[in-house]
């Protein structure tokens, strides 16, 4: 069976609203084309409750797509959600962070399978059938990361025998974005899987776990305008007859991000680099793209960065180009030199050692203990790298013995 995997689309995302639903609608109809079934994990809207317009957005697209002459169907559903299967049309889908809901709550996702438009598998198994080839998905809805353990441990998630067996979720995990420890690892998702497929994260990731293969497309849109959101936006194709997978490239609007670096330069010059980077990048790029110039360095003295005239030039190409001009990392000299200053003039003058005897005699003043012990041996032996039994033990013979 070839399974396209196509995920956060972000119907309805503000920014790049007309970008969001031209290249989910390509995406999933570029799918439909070239597979027998189409899985999506997680974040098929942007909100939790879209606009109308939206919602008609996502009907629309999926109402064409599930009108579609579809070879594959989706065979068995397990109930354990308490939803029912409405459609037996071959594409799965789970709700992802942004669709969530509270507990028992209906989200916008389960809406759009409650109107047999799709196969909502948040929590439950659904079973594909092609040819007697049969694959079974089993799907966990987006869910805060700390949770994530305790519900697999409710659900436990089981291979179904003589099936093709995909665990669909849209998570991170620690392999993924390794900031938390609370955060589920690779090895923590149920084992006995034939393929993991995951949503949430933005770009592109291959991996692997439980040796197998742990894919995830990326978004068909970009969100973030970061540097790493430079790869083309697409979906995969995976087919379970030979176990391969490739990247399927959409239309989407291209991004670039150019960092400027500068030492001391007047407004003029940071303005007049910004405009020919702007140019040479136009020329080279097709349609209208979004770019992305990160000024960093510092400023001639005498300026600030609202010296800097660069709203005109964002509009005066606003036809040609999404311009984005980011200089929160460019420094201005006076501010870093006055900061400087305050830092050494009370800082610097007084070693660490000397701050900590000054708060040491205030506190031993506040107890009442100043005239009772020598306080700058007290100081020594309280801060000689020994063991605390040690420390307490001197400590205690000098203010035996006090002064
Ligand atoms: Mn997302």
């Amino acid at each position: 069976m070839r399974i396209a995997i196509v995920s956060d689309l972000h119907i309805g995302y503000e920014r790049f609203e007309e970008d969001a639903f031209r290249q989910a609608r390509e995406a999933l109809e570029s799918a439909s084309r070239i597979a027998d079934a189409i899985l999506i994990p997680g974040d098929v809207f942007d909100k939790r409750a879209p606009k109308p317009e939206v919602i008609a957005q996502a009907i629309n697209i999926f109402k064409e797509l599930s009108e579609k002459e579809w070879k594959a169907a989706v065979v068995e559903y397990d109930n354990r959600s308490g939803r029912k299967l409405r459609t037996t049309v071959p594409i799965i889908a789970i709700a992802g962070t942004h669709e969530r809901t509270a507990e028992g709550k209906e989200n916008v996702l389960g809406l759009l399978g409650l109107a047999g438009l799709l196969v909502d598998a948040s929590e439950a198994t659904a079973v594909l059938e092609l040819d007697k080839e049969r694959v079974a998905v089993f799907g966990l809805g987006g869910v805060s990361e700390e949770r994530v353990k305790e519900v697999l441990g409710v659900l436990d998630p089981k291979p179904i025998a003589g099936a093709f067996n995909i665990f669909m979720m849209h998570q991170s995990t620690y392999e993924l974005l390794p900031f938390s420890s609370d955060i589920i690892h690779n090895e923590d998702l149920p084992k006995g899987f034939d393929l993991y497929i995951n949503g949430h994260i933005h770009n592109r990731v291959e991996m692997q776990v439980h040796g197998k293969k742990f894919l995830i497309p990326g978004s068909t849109v970009l969100t973030q305008l970061k540097d790493g959101e430079q790869e083309r936006k697409g979906f995969l194709l995976f087919d379970t007859k030979d176990y391969s997978h490739r990247f399927v490239p959409i239309n989407s609007r291209e991004f670039v991000v150019e960092h400027l670096k500068f030492e001391e330069a007047p407004p003029k010059e940071i303005v007049s680099r910004c405009e020919k980077t702007l140019e040479k990048l136009l020329s080279q790029k097709d349609g209208k793209p979004i770019i992305k110039i990160v000024v960093e360095g510092t400023l001639a003295r005498g300026f600030t960065n609202t010296d800097l005239p660069l709203r005109n030039l964002i509009s005066r190409n606003a036809d040609k180009a999404v311009v984005e001009i980011d200089y929160s990392k460019l420094k201005n000299p006076d501010v870093e030199k006055g900061v400087e200053e305050v830092r050494s003039g009370t800082m610097d003058s007084m070693s660490i050692k000397e701050q900590g005897m000054v708060l040491f005699l205030a506190k031993l003043k506040e107890h009442k203990f100043e005239n009772r012990v020598d306080a700058v041996t007290l100081f020594e032996v309280l801060s000689k790298e020994q063991s605390k039994e040690k420390t307490i033990r001197e400590a205690n013979e000098l203010l035996e013995k006090g002064i």
